[in-house]
C-alpha cells in the first residue's frame, strides 16, 4: 500500500457536515491500492470499563480519478461528535490511518490518536437556498437580447444582428426586449436568469460601472426593472444580478475625482494607489482587473467603499426583490469583504443565491460563511474537452469529472453552477465544429448531472459565436432562422429534468463501465435508477440491456421495451431500470 497517497483532512470536502444530523467522511488512497475501508468511530466521551466504545463501518468507493480512489461514508453519531481512524485493507495487507500516522492497529487507548470532528454545530452546516437545486438558469446578456424600446437606444446604436458584435458597438438591448420574450424562456422551461451588469456603465457590457445605484439607461430606469422583476416571479422565474465589487468603471465619480485631485482626492482610499499623480498610460500607476486602465480595483478593506457596496448589496434585493447576486472577479477581492457582504444580503433574504465567479478551485469560499456556490468552468472545461473539442480521452474525462467532484462537499455540488459556455467563452456549438449531434450529448450530459445548469442566451436555437466578442451576436428571433429542433430537444430535457426523480438533483451521479467507448453513467435516486449510455465513436455500436428495463423513446417521450440498442455515431440511450 502506498501509505504516502493516503490521505484525509477534517472539514473542507473531506469532513464535513451535509445537514444538521449527517457528517460526510471521504479518504483518498492510491488508485487500485486498496480494496476495503473501514471507517472506525466513536464519541470521544464514551468510555465504558475503561475501554473507549467504537463502532465499524464500511466505506463505499465513490469514484477514481487519474491517481486516486476516494472513499465515502455519511454517518449520524448520536451526541453529534466524532473521533475516527481509517482501517485500509488490500489482500493481506492492512493498516491503519490515524491524524497522528499509520499503525498496524487501531490505537484504542487514546482519542487523541483519531481525527476529530469535535461537534456539529448546525450553525456550521453548509446551507444553500433550496430551490436553487431545482433551477435551470438562462444566463441574459442584455445588450443583445431583444431591443424591446428604440427610444432608449445609445447613439450609433446599429440594426438588431445585422453586423457582428465587436467590443465597442451597441444594438440596444434593453428590458422591455426581456419582458416581451419571457414566454420564449417560459415555453423553454428555465425558471432562473442570470442578467450581466445592468448598472449604469460606459461599455455595452457593463462592466465598467459609473452608478451602482441606477440602471443603465439604454435598458429602462428602476420602475421598467421592478415590473421586469415581477414579470419573472409571477412566472416563477428568480432573477440574479451581476456584482462587479472588484472594481468599478473609469467614469464612476469617485475615481473622476481620484483622476482630478490624486492623491489628495477625499476618494484616495477608495483604490489602490501608487502615486500621487494618477496616469492611465502607458501602463496605469493605480491597481485594475487586468490591465484594463478602465477598470480601477476598489479597495474593498476601505471603510467607505464596504459601506457603500454593501448599500448596493442590500438596495436591489431589499428594494426589487432579486434572488441572487453572482460575484464579478471574486477571488480578487478579500475574504472579509465577502463575509460582510453574506451577511448583509442574507439578513434582507436569507434564501438569496449568492455565486462566485471563479474559474479555479473555490474551497475558501465555500465554507458557509461567503458563497453558496461557484460558476464550476472545471466542469465546463472537462465537457468542452471531451465531447466539443476531443481533446481527452474517455478516461481522461472520467478523470477530471470524479475529481471536480470530489473538491467540494455533496451539498455545493448540488448548487454548484453548471455552465457549458458564458459571455466569455466561445459557444457550445461553435466549440463542436457546429455538429449538432455532438452539441445535443453536450445538453444531455449537463442537464441529466447535478447541480444547477445554465444555458447561455441563444445557445438553444442553436446560435454560434467564438471568443468575446463573437458569443455576444444577436440573438435571432426570425423563427425561421433558429434551429427549432434544437430547441424542442433541449426544451424535452428539462422537461424530464423535472419530471424524473432521478434526473435532477436527486439521482445520484456514477459512471459506468459497460463497454469501451461508450460513456455510460447511472442516477439513481430512492425512487428510480435511470442508465445515460453514450456513443461518442465515429462507429455503430451495440449494447445490450436487460428486457425489463424501460427505454425513454425520443420522440415520443415515453418507455418502450428494447432488448439490445443499436446506437449510431453520436446517438444515446436513456434506459429506466426496473
Ligand atoms: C476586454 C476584451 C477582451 C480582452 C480583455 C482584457 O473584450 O478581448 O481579453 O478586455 O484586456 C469585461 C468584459 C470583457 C472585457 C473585460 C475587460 O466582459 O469583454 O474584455 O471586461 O475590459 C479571468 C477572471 C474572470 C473574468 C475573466 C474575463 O478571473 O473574473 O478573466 N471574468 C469577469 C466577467 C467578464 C468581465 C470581467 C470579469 C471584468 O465575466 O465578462 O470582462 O469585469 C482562465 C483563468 C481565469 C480567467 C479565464 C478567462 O481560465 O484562470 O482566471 O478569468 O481564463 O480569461
Amino acid at each position: 500500500m502506498l501509505k504516502e497517497a493516503v490521505y484525509h483532512r477534517p472539514k473542507n470536502n473531506y469532513a464535513y457536515a451535509y445537514d444538521e444530523k449527517t457528517i460526510h467522511i471521504r479518504l483518498r488512497t492510491k488508485k487500485r491500492d486498496v480494496s476495503e475501508v473501514l471507517l472506525i468511530h466513536g464519541d470521544p466521551y464514551d468510555w465504558e470499563g475503561g475501554h473507549w466504545q467504537v463502532y465499524r463501518k464500511p466505506m463505499e468507493k465513490s469514484g477514481s480519478d487519474e491517481l486516486f480512489d476516494y472513499w465515502f461514508v455519511a454517518l449520524q453519531p448520536p451526541y453529534r461528535r466524532l473521533r475516527y481512524s481509517f482501517l485500509l485493507q488490500n489482500g493481506n495487507e492492512q493498516t491503519v490511518y490515524t491524524e497522528k500516522g499509520f499503525y498496524e492497529t487501531a490505537p484504542l487507548d487514546d482519542t487523541a490518536y483519531h481525527f476529530c470532528f469535535p461537534f456539529l454545530n448546525s450553525k456550521d452546516v453548509f446551507k444553500a437556498p433550496a430551490w436553487v437545486k431545482e433551477t435551470i438558469w438562462y444566463q441574459i446578456f442584455p445588450e443583445r437580447f431583444a431591443n424591446g424600446e428604440p427610444a432608449l437606444d445609445p447613439e450609433g446604436t446599429l440594426p438588431w444582428g445585422r453586423e457582428a458584435p465587436t467590443p465597442t458597438n451597441f444594438f440596444g438591448g434593453d428590458f422591455q426586449g426581456v419582458m416581451d420574450h419571457l414566454d420564449h424562456l417560459e415555453d423553454l422551461g428555465v425558471n432562473g436568469i442570470y442578467f450581466t451588469p445592468i448598472f449604469k456603465a460606459y461599455s455595452n457590457h457593463k462592466y465598467d460601472t459609473i452608478d451602482y445605484m441606477e440602471i443603465d439607461p439604454q435598458f429602462g430606469d428602476k420602475e421598467t426593472f421592478h415590473k421586469l422583476v415581477q414579470e419573472c416571479h409571477k412566472r416563477g422565474i428568480r432573477v440574479m444580478l451581476d456584482a462587479v465589487f472588484n472594481h468599478s468603471g473609469y467614469y464612476f465619480e469617485p475615481f473622476q475625482d481620484v483622476l482630478e485631485n490624486g492623491t489628495g482626492s477625499e476618494y484616495a482610499q477608495w483604490f489602490h494607489l501608487r502615486e500621487e499623480k494618477v496616469v492611465t498610460e502607458p501602463i496605469p500607476n493605480y491597481d485594475t482587473f487586468a490591465f484594463v486602465p478602465s477598470m480601477p480595483k476598489l479597495n474593498t478593506e476601505n471603510q467607505g467603499v464596504k459601506d457603500y457596496l454593501l448599500k448596493v448589496a442590500r438596495y436591489w434585493v431589499e428594494e426589487f426583490d432579486i434572488d441572487g447576486w453572482r460575484l464579478d472577479v471574486a477571488n480578487e477581492v478579500d475574504h472579509a469583504f465577502w463575509r460582510e457582504f453574506r451577511q448583509t444580503v442574507k439578513e434582507v433574504k436569507p434564501d438569496a443565491y449568492i455565486l462566485g465567479e471563479i474559474w479555479h478551485d473555490s474551497m475558501p469560499w465555500l465554507q458557509g460563511d461567503q458563497f453558496d456556490a461557484v460558476m464550476n468552468y472545471p466542469f465546463t472545461n472537462a465537457v468542452i474537452d471531451f465531447f466539443a473539442k476531443k481533446k481527452i480521452s474517455l478516461e481522461q474525462f472520467k478523470n477530471q469529472l470524479t475529481h471536480v467532484q470530489h473538491m467540494y462537499p455533496v451539498a455545493i455540488n448540488e448548487v454548484a453552477f453548471n455552465l457549458l459556455g458564458s459571455h466569455d467563452t466561445p459557444r457550445v456549438l461553435t466549440y463542436a465544429d457546429e455538429d449538432k449531434q455532438r452539441a445535443k450529448l453536450m445538453y444531455l450530459f449537463q442537464l441529466s448531472y447535478g447541480g444547477t445548469p445554465c444555458i447561455y442566451y441563444g445557445d438553444e436555437i442553436g446560435m454560434t459565436g467564438g471568443e468575446d466578442p463573437g458569443c455576444r451576436k444577436c440573438m435571432i428571433w426570425e423563427r425561421e432562422d433558429q434551429d427549432r429542433e434544437l430547441f424542442s430537444f433541449i426544451q424535452q430535457l428539462i422537461r424530464l429534468r423535472k419530471r424524473e426523480p432521478a434526473f435532477g438533483n436527486d439521482g445520484l451521479f456514477s459512471f459506468a463501465d459497460l463497454k469501451e467507448n461508450i460513456l455510460a453513467y447511472e442516477k439513481k435516486s430512492d425512487e428510480q435508477s435511470l442508465l445515460f449510455i453514450m456513443n461518442l465513436t465515429s462507429d455503430e455500436v451495440s449494447v445490450g440491456e436487460a428486457t425489463d428495463s424501460r427505454v425513454l423513446d425520443k420522440d415520443e417521450n415515453s418507455f418502450a421495451n428494447e432488448e439490445e440498442f443499436t446506437l449510431s455515431p453520436s446517438g444515446y440511450f436513456i434506459i429506466e431500470r426496473s
